[in-house]
């Protein structure tokens, strides 16, 4: 006779299995992502997903994948030298579990949200022992339990001018530009599962200059790492998309899609919104110019069979930190996201399905 808990244990693994958890809406985003192979998902934050129950059961039923929005980032981790704070990482992590959502971990190396102290203690000598330490620390803990990284976030800018086109940032003017497979080859040890993701903002359009340099900087940078065998898994391309220009993604970004998967890497989008602070129109025209937008790039990233995981940065207008970092002049609340802040669908739902649909 099966115990009760090896029965559990037996059921548990067979709805693993089909990828089948009972809050997930059968036609929800990560269901329709799911029938073409791609993990949809969301970045949050615990305090919402503990405090508003309406909102984690959105999470739930639409979501396959939960990316912590803050509380991996250092300024939270680490208050203190040496010191690790993992508890509200914990709380998002008990919350993922609980609905079997995947981790995507965001983000280990990045030039914002850090402490004070580190920049004082950011010394050839010590930087990489305080990399070491950090990225073990935090991929040690959830190893086997965060699926994914973002290794390093922004890592080019090309005003800072240098050839090669990489930000500088304390950790590259400590480190140089090795600083990249350091922190790719820590993050492997911790967790040789986990998929590692470099990623950045800024590669989407067709007719922005910069983007178009950008993505060559990208690809370079990409294809010397993977000659190296630095071990890196994939690009993360964050997708803030902009509501007041013309949705170009057209064949130049679609042909860079191909150049990263031709160097056999995936491609996640990790951070999709639009922002909408300066769209004009009444709010139903805002939603179906926002709409459009999502649709022509999920179009255009969908087609590219490297492109494994679509994550919208928040899930609804509830909760977005484009409330504060880009409000509309005309005192509206900016409307980014799928779901409004009642929580109902919008037509960027309608688009993001037909997109998955199609
Ligand atoms: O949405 C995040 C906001 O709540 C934080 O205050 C901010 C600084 O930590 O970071 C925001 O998220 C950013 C992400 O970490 C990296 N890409 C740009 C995101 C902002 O749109």
């Amino acid at each position: 006779m099966i115990g009760v808990s090896r029965r559990l244990a037996l059921g548990g693994g067979l709805a693993a299995l089909a990828g089948a958890c009972a809050a997930r809406e059968p036609d929800g985003l990560a269901s329709l992502a799911a029938r073409r192979g791609v993990r949809f998902g969301a970045a949050a934050e615990p305090q919402t997903l503990e405090n508003d129950r309406a909102f984690a059961a959105l999470v739930a039923a639409e979501c396959a994948g939960l990316t912590p929005e803050n509380h991996l980032k250092w300024n939270v981790l680490r208050p203190r030298p040496r010191a690790f704070d993992f508890g509200p990482a914990d709380r998002i992590m008990a919350f993922a579990e609980r609905n079997r959502l995947a981790v995507h971990g965001h983000a280990l190396l990045w030039h914002e949200a850090n402490p004070a102290w580190l920049s004082h203690e950011l010394r050839p000598v010590a930087a990489e022992e305080i990399l070491r330490e950090h990225i073990d620390g935090v991929v040690g803990r959830y190893a086997g339990r965060i699926a994914s990284w973002d290794v390093v976030n922004e890592a080019v800018e090309r005003n800072d001018r240098r050839p090669d086109g990489l930000r500088r940032s304390r950790w590259l003017e400590t480190l140089g530009p090795d600083y990249i497979a350091m922190a790719f080859e820590a993050a492997h040890q911790a967790d040789p599962a986990a998929v590692l993701l470099l990623s950045d903002y800024g590669l989407e359009y067709d007719d922005e200059r910069w983007m178009v340099e950008k993505r060559g900087t990208m690809l370079t940078l990409l294809a010397g790492l993977r000659r190296r065998g630095v071990p890196i898994h994939g690009l993360g391309i964050q997708g803030h998309l902009l509501g007041d220009r013309r949705p170009a993604f057209g064949r130049d970004f679609r042909a860079f899609l191909g150049e990263v998967a031709r160097l056999g890497l995936e491609i996640h989008i990790t951070e999709l919104d639009v922002n909408d602070q300066n769209t004009p129109g009444d709010v139903r025209q805002r939603d179906e110019t926002v709409a459009a937008i999502y649709r022509a790039f999920l179009d255009c990233v969908l087609d590219e069979p490297a492109v494994k995981a679509v994550t919208t940065w928040g899930l609804t207008d509830r909760y977005t930190s484009k409330t504060d970092m880009f409000p509309r002049a005309d005192g509206q609340p900016v409307r980014p996201l799928p779901f409004d802040r009642a929580l109902a669908r919008k037509p960027a739902w309608q688009a993001m399905a037909q997109a998955f649909n199609r």
